[in-house]
């Protein structure tokens, strides 16, 4: 993967200094907008404000040539074309607001990005950098770029860091499975029994929520393919890369069901993948137990 400290130093401070107004904008904005986004969930005013600053702020950067954004049908350049050369272009692709639906309880949620050094949809191998903003009761970031995982609070639009390298316990304490459980297939609920009697659930609603969780105490989050629905939930580019880059740099595992997410190309920039990520021991006998 290729190294753009300018391009990647840009959009991290973009979206660190976006996240104050994102928050604060919550509040007003639990209601339904008119709209439904290109996977066809009914879109809040929150999530459809989150995208068009993020747009903003994004598109405003010079070597940003496209944004992507789960809100929207496809990817938009710049108005202008920007003046970045070639192998200094980069391509944003967001979920402004990850577990957008736990606006009405108060639960958490957040921001997801990658950063891609080829045009969306792109492999996972062209991811130079990825993240998330946590609005949980502080602000916090988790960024992956060169290798490590860092962990900053965010304070007023200003990055302090607080873990230098994150990295994920070896001894997994907690799980969150995504999901109605009759519609989990067979051999995925015969690997939750076990799971669930050696961890304990956590699953708030947010994959960045529950991610986090496995972040800070070691286990596995999934959200596996249904019986109705064998592509489950959750979208490759705008949470499977990002949020597996994260994982596999902290030293876990991320997956399919079959391999790392990381392998796979989207055909499509909105489509879904079962995606799972944790310790690299659950996600290895997940994958054993669904092969
Ligand atoms: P969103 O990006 O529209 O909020 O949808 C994704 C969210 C994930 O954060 C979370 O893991 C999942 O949907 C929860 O789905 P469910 O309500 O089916 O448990
Ligand atoms: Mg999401």
């Amino acid at each position: 993967m290729a190294d753009a400290p300018d391009a990647i130093d840009a959009v991290v401070d973009a979206i660190a200094s976006t996240a104050p107004e994102i928050r604060s904008g919550l509040a007003g904005r639990r209601a339904y907008d008119d709209g439904a986004n290109p996977s066809g969930d009914r879109q809040l005013e929150a999530d459809v404000y989150a995208d068009r600053l993020l747009e903003e702020r994004l598109l405003g950067i010079d070597s940003i040539a496209g944004y992507a954004s789960e809100e929207r049908d496809s990817v938009v350049a710049p108005d202008a074309a920007g003046g970045a050369a070639d192998g200094d272009r980069h391509y944003v692709a967001v979920d402004p607001l990850d577990g957008s639906s736990n606006l009405k309880s108060n639960n958490t949620m957040g921001t997801l990005f990658g950063v891609y050094d080829e045009p969306l949809p792109a492999g996972g191998s062209a991811l130079v950098a990825s993240g998330f903003v946590l609005y949980g009761p502080i602000t916090t970031m988790a960024l992956a770029r060169e290798g490590t995982v860092t962990k900053s609070v965010i304070d007023e639009g200003t990055r302090r860091v607080v873990d230098p390298d994150l990295t994920l316990p070896e001894e997994p304490t907690v799980y969150g499975f995504g999901g109605r459980v009759p519609r989990w297939r067979a051999n995925f609920s015969a690997y939750v029994s076990e799971v669930e009697s050696e961890l304990k659930l956590r699953y708030g609603g947010a994959m960045i929520g529950d991610v986090n969780q496995v972040l800070t105490y070691g286990g596995i989050f999934g959200y596996p393919g249904l019986r109705e629905r064998p592509e489950g939930k959750l979208r490759l580019c705008f949470e499977g890369h990002p949020i597996a880059h994260i994982v596999e740099t902290a030293g876990g595992a991320s997956s399919n069901g079959e391999q790392s997410l990381l392998s796979l190309t989207p055909d499509r920039l909105h489509e879904r993948t079962p995606l799972f990520v944790g310790n690299e021991s659950y996600v290895d006998r997940l994958e054993a137990a669904l092969g």
